[in-house]
């Protein structure tokens, strides 16, 4: 027999002999390695003695298929993919608690409204729509953010976007908007865009998604962080109390921190510097005890301010507008603890929008109607059996018996006889008239037909109401969205009827992007089923920035060194940075960081080349005047602080930073965002300024777009 000549082999420096058996207090057999580590075994348990080798005949011969644990390993990595998410693929996962601030008992009998100052555990997915498990997070599109709180009268399960609106108003139309964002099915690709023909003949095809489409071309499609945006039930929904009076409710995620988002150009280079970067904030965050917060706020109305309101409360591509209809805080989601493991945790989570506990029922909004079939559907196929309920991640945390059996992977089984009910031996669950789910007795009437009301016809007065409700800024970002993605539409004929759209909406906005992309004349406005209306007051409550949070809370100081750099400005800044519960990084030429000018050595959490401006809020400049020199040379020292200028960031800089400003382009059109770090007086300065986050007046001048 040939000497194993494998280094790792155990078989080399432990024998069956070195290894201590011990029974436990059950009479199992524990088995330790000589080194005080479990024995490995196979999925059957069996102890395993070589890992590092297969089976063969002689030690330059065949595989033997005896070699049941190679096999078995394989076997097993063979099927660890499960089909990723036909939509939502790519997400981030994290747990925490709902805490109800007052009893809205008088609205429903929902057991997790009723006592102020409860908690129930929580689990939230945040995840991009068109993008495969594997792309970038600053993707613009969609971002989803499904709620699963695990409620004592079973899960409620509150599946919601950032967005408050949906391209369609019908479920039907679901499989054609997402085959026409995905990428095309003869190339495969674009990956994680919309900017391709086909998503843009769909939307084109499709006036009732205009309004959709304006926040999707807005900064809310480009998140700085899950932790700050909002989030939107989307659809109306019934309160039912106790009495079985039901309420209209539209539910809002509010963040604390406030609302942020990237500029475009931006978010191409993050997507490049650090693809992960939604999923590191909020591990980091997390992880480091800032524990991300919203508020649950609704709108509650009645049957008679429905048939008030100028739209159809039954229309998900409509709002109300918070002016009109004022939000009420009604309790906090707290983030706290990521999960142990990804796959068990946030790729097995099932939501499912009819996952709604007593005193929360639907409305008929067709959307949601057809939400309610294809959400339990699509958890069979994806995680391959009835039995999805007994993934610790999807089953309930509050009692529950019923008498389904058997099926794949069945963990839970009914013990002793009687698995139906009724039965002879007064065994097992019963239904419960008081305590068990009753559904709202709305009485429905009518033929049956395949009609869309009348009541859905209005697709651009919201849309418009939209835009004219955005700062300056803002719009711009709206008008240069469209003329990228346009760009990058082939077809001439859907980019003009994009802008015959746009004419409905705003003629300026329209003829802005139609002179971007070229046109010699303007379209007519497209065909509308109605004239949009004029008299639709802005809402400001729909502009990111008019709802900034004006502090630095939560955000990230990323500060470039280099040996020699002054101490005493360094140390400000942290004790500031502190202070105002904000984070920072460190920048230094080399990781191993650098020596400040008082002697004491500082770590880099990152070298220049992997942590441009891109990944920061806010930038402070102190390389030393040597340092500079040095930084002068490398490229990416360059684009650091140019990106931060063009991106309308406040910058700090001490004076031995000029030279390098200066290289960058910057020196001579310095504004009030770009701050001198003489003093500690200046730091406080420069960190009181940082809550405007961006310095947007100078985005004209540097042409962000
Ligand atoms: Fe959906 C996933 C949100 C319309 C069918 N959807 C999914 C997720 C979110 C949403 C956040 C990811 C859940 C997770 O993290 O696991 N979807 C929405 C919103 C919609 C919407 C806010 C409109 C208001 N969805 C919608 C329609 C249909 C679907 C009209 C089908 C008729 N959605 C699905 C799905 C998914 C899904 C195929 C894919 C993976 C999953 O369900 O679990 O069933």
């Amino acid at each position: 027999m040939a000497k194993n000549t494998s280094k790792t082999s155990p078989s080399d420096n432990a024998t069956i002999h070195d290894q201590k058996l011990h029974r436990g207090a059950g009479g199992e057999l524990h088995q330790f390695a000589e080194d005080g580590k479990p024995v490995l075994t196979t999925a059957q348990g069996g102890p395993v003695s070589d890992d590092q080798n297969t089976l063969r005949v002689g030690s330059r011969g065949p595989a033997l298929i005896d070699d049941f644990h190679f096999r078995e390993k394989i076997f097993h990595f063979d099927h660890e993919r499960i089909p990723e998410r036909v939509v939502h693929a790519r997400g981030y996962g994290a747990h925490g608690y709902f805490e109800t601030y007052a009893s809205l008992a008088a609205y429903t009998r929902a057991d997790l409204f009723q006592r102020p100052g409860e908690k129930t555990p929580a689990f939230v997915r945040f995840s991009t729509v068109a993008g495969s498990k594997g792309s970038f997070d600053l993707a613009r599109d969609v971002r989803g953010f499904a709620v699963k709180i695990y409620t004592q009268q079973g899960n409620w399960d509150l599946v919601g976007n950032n967005i408050p609106v949906f391209f369609i108003q019908d479920a039907i139309k679901f499989p054609d908007i997402i085959h026409s964002v995905k990428p095309e099915p003869d190339k495969e690709f674009p990956q994680a865009q919309s900017a391709h023909d086909n998503f843009w003949d769909f939307i084109t095809l499709t006036p009732e998604s205009m309004h959709m489409i304006m926040w999707v071309m807005s900064d809310r499609a480009i998140p700085r962080s899950f932790r700050f945006m909002e989030g939107f039930g989307v659809h109306t929904f019934r309160f039912v109390n106790a009495a079985d009076e039901s309420t209209f409710v539209k539910f809002h995620w509010k963040p604390k921190l406030g609302l942020q988002s990237v500029a475009w150009n931006e978010a191409v280079k993050i997507n490049g510097a650090d693809p992960d970067f939604h999923r590191r904030d909020l591990w980091q965050s997390i992880q480091s005890g800032a524990f991300p917060e919203w508020e649950l706020c609704v709108q509650l109305f009645d049957q008679d301010f429905a048939d008030t309101f100028d739209f159809d409360i039954l229309d998900p591509t409509k709002i109300i507008p918070e002016e009109i209809l004022p939000v009420k805080a009604i309790g906090r989601l707290v983030l706290d603890r990521m999960p142990e493991n990804f796959f068990a945790e946030t790729e097995q989570v099932a939501f499912m929008t009819q996952n709604v506990p007593p005193g929360i029922d639907f409305s008929n909004d067709p959307l949601l109607q057809g939400r309610n079939f294809s959400y339990l559907d699509t958890q069979l196929k994806r995680l391959g059996g009835p039995n999805f309920t007994h993934l610790p991640i999807n089953a309930p945390k509050c009692p529950f018996h019923n008498f389904q059996q058997d099926g794949h992977m069945a963990m839970r089984n009914p013990v002793g006889r009687v698995n139906y009910q009724p039965n002879s031996w007064n065994q097992g669950p019963r239904e419960s008239p008081v305590q068990g789910y009753r559904h709202f007795p709305a009485e429905e009437q009518g033929p049956k037909v395949r009609l869309r009301p009348e009541s859905f016809a209005d697709h651009y007065s919201q849309a418009r109401q939209f835009y004219i409700s955005q700062t300056p800024p803002e719009q711009r970002h709206i008008a240069a969205a469209l003329i990228f993605e346009l760009s990058k539409v082939e077809t001439p004929v859907i980019r003009e009827r994009m802008v015959s759209h746009l004419m409905n909406i705003d003629e300026t906005l329209a003829s802005k992007v139609g002179h971007a992309l070229g046109f010699k004349s303007m379209p007519k406005p497209a065909d509308a089923a109605m004239p949009t209306r004029q008299d639709l007051e802005p809402s400001p409550a729909l502009s990111i920035i008019e709802r900034g949070p004006g502090r630095f809370e939560g955000r990230k100081l990323g500060i470039l060194v280099s040996d020699g750099s002054d101490a005493a400005v360094f140390k400000a800044l942290l004790a500031e940075i502190t202070e105002q519960k904000a984070t920072f990084e460190v920048i230094a030429p080399k990781i191993g960081g650098v020596t400040l000018s008082d002697g004491n050595w500082i770590e880099a959490h990152q070298m220049i080349d992997g942590g441009p401006s891109v990944l920061y809020d806010a930038v402070a400049l102190l390389p030393s005047a040597e340092g500079t020199g040095d930084l002068l040379k490398e490229a990416t020292a360059r684009d650091f602080v140019a990106d931060a200028f063009v991106h309308c960031k406040f910058i700090g800089y001490v004076e031995t930073a000029l030279p390098l400003m200066q290289k960058a382009g910057i020196a001579d059109s310095l504004d009030e965002g770009v701050i001198a770090l003489g003093a500690a007086k200046d730091v406080s300065a420069f960190i009181k300024a940082l809550g405007k986050l961006r310095v947007w007046g100078r985005e004209p001048s540097v042409k962000l777009n």
